[in-house]
């Protein structure tokens, strides 16, 4: 454990009371802010959001003062609302844990990766790889415009490193192993450091082989000065599927020993390995089962904005509340008009922030559907101090996972003022293919598998548009290191390319960037067996 990490809390260990109107004594956040503490008032964020957006309910803020506040408000709330990291323990018995489990103060500036043990209670202990000895790893949150700091220690058998997803880092500090850096050697360090901006909701993990869908993954906030909605609160819920052992490439389906046999004995465990994807056991919530799932306590009125984050290795979720709707306010950290919707799908790397209005008192699910797999949706708890209802079990679905407004791309709208594409110097086409349809074991873009591929080449400055079209009958998540792009009406660095198959115009995805960050970025499906398997590009822009 780093010399900064907390003595570990009892899970049953009840964390600092934190109120709605963010009423914390403010000793340790004045050390660790100075200048935002000191613009504390006595005015509650909600009602300050309430003088300023009117009598009526609005969510636009216009530009305000306080903010500055409200951003040590957040921060107080946010300080109660880390990962439970902790073993499960005794609430492996069924003891709901709250997730207001203090994050580290001050924020980190070192992480370690070494083997170590998680408690999944009725899952049993889970062996593989953690950054600081917790799953998720720590939580990293940062205020617009700090200098963050960190040296990674690995302490593995084998190299590492962090990629800081979705973040536009220099290149040096992108951490893709064999690309950006050197993977870092066993028993080596690296220092990353970058300047946090823009604002929003991204998560780290390692950058190395299948390593990502081990216990090397965390969410990573940048917390804006000037929030375009309104909320009390925000916490991050962090999904991801979750393998007994150790991460293999699939096999006996991939192509080999795909068609022929495979269809027809093989049944469903060979169309998902065809597919790409390993046998999970679970999914986890904030880095618990639904068995024993983590819980979030919130008060009738409040508005709580949840930062969704999909940590998987290859799992497509659908994500609902029971008893509430969602309003979408960010995608990929990117603000966009805020639209309710009864559900979200997130692919792997992709993150959307909702706000949900607390006014149906109860207890409740907000449960995420694996849409490749059938397990159990992994879930966490909310229940309303004001409620004496029982802890729903698992199966209590919200009814958002099969009906109701599915939040779509399109629905996605820009509220940055994110500049409107010019003229693409280059285009690039490339098809996603692979797969069943492949005839082989590789997983292929524009017929090429990386590392054996041509850079995309694009001049510094440019803007430069990408189409694909998927030629599989699988999500495919991709990922753009390095910058934004524009699809549709949305800005993203993650985006998914839908199934081709026999669905005619479906599985086509097309987004233009301005390449504005020089070096070589990597471009890949967020399925790491996928990316593994070859579907990657490097972007070269200089
Ligand atoms: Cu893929």
């Amino acid at each position: 454990m780093g010399s900064h990490d907390d003595a570990p809390r009892a899970p049953d260990t009840p964390a600092p009371a934190v109120d709605s109107n963010c009423s914390l004594p403010r000793a340790a956040n004045a050390a660790a802010h100075p200048s935002h503490a000191a613009a504390r008032t006595g005015l509650s964020r909600r009602a300050f959001m309430r003088a300023t957006a009117g009598s009526g309910a609005g969510l636009l803020v216009g530009a305000a003062p306080l903010l500055a506040w409200i951003g040590a408000c957040r921060d107080a709330s946010s300080r109660m609302m880390g990962p439970p990291a902790e073993p499960l323990g005794p609430s492996a018995t069924g003891d709901l844990v709250p997730i207001g489990r203090a994050s580290r103060t001050p924020l980190p500036t070192s992480l370690r990766t070494a083997p170590g043990t998680v408690d999944l209670g009725p899952l049993g202990r889970w062996s593989t790889w953690l950054y600081d000895g917790v799953y998720p790893g720590p939580e990293l949150r940062l205020r617009e415009g700090d200098a963050f700091r960190l040296t990674l220690t690995n302490a593995l058998a084998e190299g590492t490193s962090i990629h800081w997803h979705g973040v536009p880092v220099p290149n040096a500090m992108d951490g893709v192993a064999g690309l950006t850096q050197p993977a870092v050697s066993p028993g080596g360090t690296f220092d990353y450091g970058w300047a946090a901006r823009p604002p929003g909701t991204y998560l780290y993990h390692s950058h190395v082989g299948l390593q990502g869908d081990r216990g090397l993954v965390g969410a990573l906030v940048i917390e804006e000065t000037t929030p375009h909605v309104a909320y009390d609160r925000d916490v991050v819920v962090l999904v991801d599927d979750w393998l007994a052992g150790p991460p293999t490439m699939p096999t006996g389906g991939g192509m080999g020993g795909g068609m022929g046999g495979g269809m027809m004995g093989g049944g469903m465990g060979t169309m998902r390995t065809m597919g790409g994807m390993p046998r999970y056991g679970a999914h986890l919530v904030n880095g618990r089962p639904a068995s024993v799932p983590a819980l979030l306590e919130v008060a009738r009125g409040e508005r709580v904005r949840l930062r969704l984050i999909n940590a998987g290795g290859a799992t497509t979720f659908r994500a609902a509340l029971a008893g509430h709707r969602l309003t979408v306010t960010h995608t990929d950290g990117r603000a966009v008009r805020p639209v309710t919707v009864d559900a979200v799908v997130l692919g792997p790397g992709e993150r959307y922030d909702v706000v949900v209005a607390m006014t149906n008192v109860g207890a409740w699910n907000l449960a995420f559907d694996g849409l490749e797999d059938g397990l159990t949706p992994g879930r966490l708890v909310v229940r309303y101090r004001e409620s004496t209802a029982a802890t729903p079990p698992a199966t209590a679905l919200p009814a958002g996972l099969t009906g109701g407004r599915v939040l779509t791309l399109s629905d996605l709208v820009d509220a940055e003022g994110w500049p409107t594409p010019g003229t693409p110097a280059r285009s690039f086409a490339l098809d996603l293919a692979g797969g069943m349809m492949g005839g082989g074991t590789s997983w292929t873009m524009g017929g090429q598998a990386y590392p054996n591929a041509d850079p995309l080449l694009v001049p510094r400055g440019a803007w430069a548009r990408v189409a694909m079209v998927n030629r599989t009958m699988v999500r495919h998540p991709m990922h753009l290191h390095g910058h934004f792009f524009r699809v549709g009406t949305a800005i993203k660095d993650t985006v998914l390319v839908p199934p081709g198959g026999m669905m005619g115009s479906g599985g086509r995805i097309t987004f233009d960037f301005l390449a504005d960050n020089p070096g070589p970025w990597l471009f890949h499906c967020h399925n790491v067996y996928h990316m593994e398997a070859g579907m990657a590009r490097v972007v070269r822009v200089g």
